[in-house]
């Protein structure tokens, strides 16, 4: 069992589980973020654990394979797209399971940004100009390094 954990900073807050079995099991992804407006936010790992900058320094969305931006259930995603968390304007309760990002070996996200958004993501099909990138998300609300947990 590897085990990581984020707490993200901002806007908003919140801390973020990650939990895999093995090195080829799906990452489990659980946590709690409080004070996220009503609706959908994008949620990404980002490729670099550099906040010096803010949640800017952490870069692009994590992208190993050199793929477009997409939905979680893509095959062609980034291996960082999570999609969204959608607030109902209380705490959100975040609750993923992913198969693309892993805690160790290449797709690692440990040392990496997890960034909360302040719009939704388009999961690439919204049709603008940065749906294939960014899924047209909007600033970055709130972030966190990903770092190693006790197993
Ligand atoms: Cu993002
Ligand atoms: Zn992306």
């Amino acid at each position: 069992m590897a085990k990581a954990v984020c707490v993200l900073k901002g806007d908003v807050s919140g801390s973020i589980f990650f939990e895999q079995s093995n090195a080829t099991a799906p990452v489990t992804v659980s946590g709690e973020i409080t004070g996220l407006s009503k609706g959908k936010h994008g949620f990404h790992i980002h490729e670099f654990g550099d906040n010096t900058n803010g949640c800017t320094s952490a870069g692009a969305h994590f992208n190993p394979l050199q793929q477009t931006h997409g939905a979680p259930g893509d095959a062609v995603r980034h291996v960082g797209d999570l999609g969204n968390v959608e607030s109902d304007g209380g705490v959100t309760k975040v609750c993923i399971q992913d198969k693309q990002i892993s805690l160790t070996g290449e797709h690692s996200i440990v040392g990496r940004t997890l960034v909360v958004h302040a719009d939704p993501d388009d999961l690439g099909a919204g049709g603008h100009e940065l749906s294939k990138t960014t899924g047209n998300a909007g600033a970055r609300i709130a972030c966190g390094v990903i770092g190693l947990a006790k197993a």
